[in-house]
């Protein structure tokens, strides 16, 4: 997938971009059986009663045809063009969420560093738990940032609730659309079911810089298995994802899978 001009410009100025129907109702009937399956035999699914979130960590890394999703070529070019190629893909969550998650970002990066992608499982409306943006917050200077404004305590400083902030966007989503933003980008979701699925890959630019390089280990120290104390058995991936890859794919998981096994050696590859 080739992007247009106009839409790189707005993903910079915006912080997010949303593709409806990228993925066609076939798909979205493997993806969600994939997902089930996974959720509820790799991840808690079968014990989530509501109460609360069930999230499991690598969610496309468990089954060979949802690992194929860091092959397709609707993905790879989507992130080569807002990455720039040889972006790393470092993981991510899948959930069923429950409830309200409230405003924050995903990083404080102060730079495009890392994006989520977002997959979202059941149609989703402005008042049934879609997901909100606040445009341009990913920006260091946005006001939300820069007077450290907390936007989940809007009732006490502004007499309204957190989802009426001014400005907030809802990206109402159907299944087999696609949702991507800048990890800096503030968002939320409100008024969800207590079974809203959904789940991500991160992913991070290229890094070949001595500086980036020390970002995406912070990024890894923290933000990956061994950060959370999981033992995937191979490391930063599960072993399936590693298994199944072909060299393309292996572009984007050496890098974060080496500084892995540096940082959490009792985890590492054997
Ligand atoms: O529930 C949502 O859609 C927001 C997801 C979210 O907060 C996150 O992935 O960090």
């Amino acid at each position: 997938m080739q992007l247009t001009q106009e839409q790189i410009d707005f993903f910079q100025t915006f912080g997010y971009l949303h593709f409806p129907a990228l993925f066609s109702p076939d798909e979205v009937a493997w993806i969600c059986e994939e997902f089930e399956y996974s959720i509820q035999h790799f991840g808690s699914g079968n014990g989530h009663d509501g109460s609360s979130r069930t999230m499991f960590g690598g969610p496309i890394e468990h089954r060979p045809r949802l690992c194929a999703l860091l092959d397709d070529a609707r993905i790879i070019g989507l992130c080569n063009e807002v990455l720039g190629e040889g972006f790393n893909y470092a993981s991510g969550d899948g959930n069923y969420y429950s409830g309200d998650t409230g405003w924050h970002p995903d990083g404080n990066w102060n730079q495009l560093f890392a994006v989520k992608i977002a997959f979202y499982l059941d149609p989703l409306a402005r008042d049934s738990g879609c997901l909100r943006v606040l445009p341009g917050s990913h920006h260091p200077d946005h006001f939300v940032r820069a007077q450290h404004i907390d936007l989940n305590n809007a009732q006490a400083l502004f007499g309204i609730e957190p989802r009426d902030i001014p400005g907030n966007l809802a990206l109402e989503t159907q299944p087999g659309d696609l949702v991507i933003f800048n990890h800096d980008l503030y968002h939320a979701s409100f008024g969800g079911s207590t079974r809203r699925r959904m789940f991500t890959m991160n992913l991070t630019r290229p890094c070949s810089t001595p500086e980036d390089v020390e970002t995406l280990r912070q990024y890894v120290s923290v933000h990956s298995p061994g950060g959370y104390s999981v033992d995937t058995g191979a490391g930063m991936y599960f072993p399936t994802m590693l298994s199944t890859a072909g060299p393309e794919r292996m572009r984007h998981l050496r890098q974060c899978a080496d500084l892995h096994d540096e940082l959490f050696p009792q985890f590492a590859r054997k």
